[in-house]
């Protein structure tokens, strides 16, 4: 049986649970906090990221490498990633478009967008220079035919879907302005059209009852 680490508001954790989800793979969650110094995390995650897997084989970490072994180890079931060898690299190129050049760089600016902290003049300047470029370059490759990479849900829908609401909530929370928005991506329809997915809706439904559990604990 595999299990899945981390917690349901987490973006990588709901990517890896989304392809599970899609591909009818048995796993069960475990509870899991970010910066854990506990051994028994560290030895499955040793930089302390989530999500992470529990398998009969041994721990996984790195959301991507987890995605790419249940489709590897699972060819049985949906498949996430196109046959053809050209349209799965395509495919795994807009991943890291939406995860290192977008969701990272976006990332910077969580601190202050999320979690009450401030972050640095010079980090926002960098942000608001570098996003945009960026964002203009992954429009350049993104399909959204209906789905990210083309007619087919991949796996860069459940990269796209839990990140690029994300950057854009960020970038409206921290300049006033949604630069993918701005830039002429769509990602409102987008994130409807996967959102209506029964599996994505479980997805969105745990992490609403986490959210709530966790403003109830708050609050007394
Ligand atoms: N590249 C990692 C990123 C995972 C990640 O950044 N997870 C966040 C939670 S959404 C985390 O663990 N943050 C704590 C940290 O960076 O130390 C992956 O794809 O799994």
């Amino acid at each position: 049986m595999i299990t899945l680490c981390g917690f349901p508001m987490s973006n990588y954790y709901n990517k890896v649970k989304l392809a599970l989800l899609e591909k009818g793979i048995p796993f069960t969650e475990e509870g899991v906090k970010t910066h854990s110094q506990d051994e028994a995390v560290l030895s499955c995650s040793p930089l302390g990221k989530v999500p992470f897997l529990k398998t009969p084989h041994g721990a996984l970490c790195e959301s991507q490498v987890i995605n790419d072994y249940l489709e590897a180890a699972y060819p049985d079931t949906p498949r996430l990633v196109p046959a053809d060898p050209w349209q799965a690299a395509k495919m795994r190129e807009l991943i890291t478009f939406v995860e290192l050049h977008l969701e990272l760089v976006a990332r910077e600016l969580y601190a202050e967008a999320f979690f009450g902290a401030q972050v640095s003049e010079g980090t926002k300047k960098r942000v608001a220079r570098v996003l945009p470029e960026n964002i203009a370059a992954f429009k350049r490759l993104a399909k959204f035919g209906p789905y990210l990479a083309g007619d087919q849900f991949t796996l860069a829908d459940c990269a796209g879907w839990v990140s690029l609401p994300l950057v854009a909530l960020t970038t409206k929370t921290i300049y006033g302005e949604d630069f993918l928005a701005a830039a002429g991506v769509d990602w409102k329809a987008y994130a409807k059209l996967i959102g209506e997915r029964p599996h994505a809706m479980k997805v969105t439904a745990d992490r609403k009852a986490d959210q709530e559990r966790r403003a109830a604990a708050k609050a007394g």
